[in-house]
């Protein structure tokens, strides 16, 4: 997989990209992450990427040109499958999208700034438009490593045990057991016995449970969804 993102804040996106799971992921060759500073777009000698909004009020717009330029660039190299603005009024990122998401070779994202992107740009470039909950960010960076993180670590390989990122909160609408490590008695505090029995299905039986009860009681909204949409996954 390929993700380009565009970005007037390319500094703010280096880090979550260079440690850990996401890095290891790059160095395997399983994805490259390409960052492209929207300023390098700008005709304007000021490299100047916002501008003011018509109908006047509070508050700059991106400009429109250097954004299509960034875009059309990008596309003129290669198809994407999808051209994502990460934006507060966008689709709210879920698991599934994220499942969706992690099957595409090349997904474009352009990070919202200011009041955001002049609406002709979303009409005709735009494919995809994801929020990552329901609250403001100062732009779509942090948003869009998010969603670059919860893609990633879904693609084949990338993480050491092919088998954990199924078992996550959320994959199958539950939440996760609670996990416990050594030692198995510390401050007089027991790691439930069935954990050290070795009884694998016993095991497997208790986590499903104790995922169940969890979700019961700390997002039953999950499993009302679950019930109702019955299979459809992905
Ligand atoms: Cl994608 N952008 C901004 N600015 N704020 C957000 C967001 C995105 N998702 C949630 N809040």
């Amino acid at each position: 997989m390929r993700i380009d993102i565009i970005t007037v804040l390319p500094q703010l996106l280096e880090s979550p990209f260079s440690a850990s799971i996401l890095k290891r992921a790059q160095t395997k060759g399983l994805v490259e992450v390409h960052l492209h500073d929207l300023r390098k777009y700008s005709t304007n000698k000021h490299a100047q990427v916002d501008d003011y909004q018509y109908g006047g009020g509070a508050g700059m717009v991106m400009a429109l040109e250097p954004v299509v330029a960034a875009i059309e660039d990008l596309q003129g190299q290669r198809n994407y499958d999808e051209v994502i603005y990460l934006t507060p009024d966008g689709t709210t990122l879920d698991q599934r999208m994220a499942n969706r998401l992690s099957v595409q070779n090349n997904l474009m994202l352009l990070c919202g700034h200011y009041k955001g992107i002049d609406e002709r740009i979303r009409e005709h470039f735009i494919t995809k438009e994801i929020s990552i909950g329901d609250y403001v960010l100062s732009g779509g960076e942090l948003a869009a490593a998010v969603l670059a993180d919860s893609i990633i670590r879904l693609i084949p390989g990338v993480l050491n045990d092919g088998t954990s990122a199924l078992t996550d909160s959320f994959q199958d609408d539950l939440l996760a057991p609670p996990v416990y490590t050594r030692p198995a008695e510390y401050r007089g505090w027991p790691v439930p016995e069935i954990l050290l029995s070795g009884n694998t299905p016993a095991i497997e039986e208790w986590r499903h449970q104790k995922a169940l009860e969890r979700t019961q009681k700390r997002r039953p909204d999950l499993l009302k969804r679950q019930s109702s949409e019955e299979g459809g996954k992905i």
